[in-house]
């Protein structure tokens, strides 16, 4: 308080009130007033979580449930694209999911402990693709399936 002499107080007072504005606006975008650009209400901000290869669009998301012993996925046809799995463990033990095919050489998640999930995201090309669970022998005993992308 000692700083602000008389001058001073109004200018503090006008930032926070700007930065008040800003902060309004960007959570309630829809009274977006008057003052300023207008206009440019197009760049909201929740662009892209995570996805790295950010060219050609955002990446599809894909729900792979895992299970003692067998994978399943939320979805059966797959287009040329890039697609984040979700992989859930809804097993007991650890598992993974493991992907390979053209341009794909064995990308694999994380190991997830039962009850944990973890994302895994490939670029998939026309052509199939084996996803398994790369943990022990479980592919063995079932975790191990083929998608075709077309
Ligand atoms: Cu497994």
């Amino acid at each position: 308080m000692l700083l602000f002499k008389r001058k001073a107080m109004p200018v503090i007072a006008a930032a926070a009130g700007a930065v008040l504005l800003l902060g309004g606006c960007s959570s309630g975008k829809s009274g977006s007033g008057g003052y300023g650009g207008s206009t440019g209400k197009s760049s909201p901000s929740p662009s892209n979580p995570a996805s790295p290869t950010g060219a050609a669009g955002a990446a599809t998301t894909v729900t792979a449930t895992e299970t003692e012993f067998k994978i399943a996925l939320s979805q059966s046809t797959f287009k040329p694209g890039t697609y984040t799995f979700t992989v859930v463990n809804k097993g007991r033990y650890p598992h993974n999911l493991t992907v390979a095919g053209p341009g794909v050489t064995s990308k694999a998640s994380p190991t997830l402990q039962g009850g944990g999930s973890g994302a895994l995201t490939v670029t998939l090309k026309a052509g199939s693709y084996e996803l398994w669970c790369a943990v022990d022998s479980h592919k063995a005993e079932g975790m191990d399936m083929k998608i075709t992308v077309a």
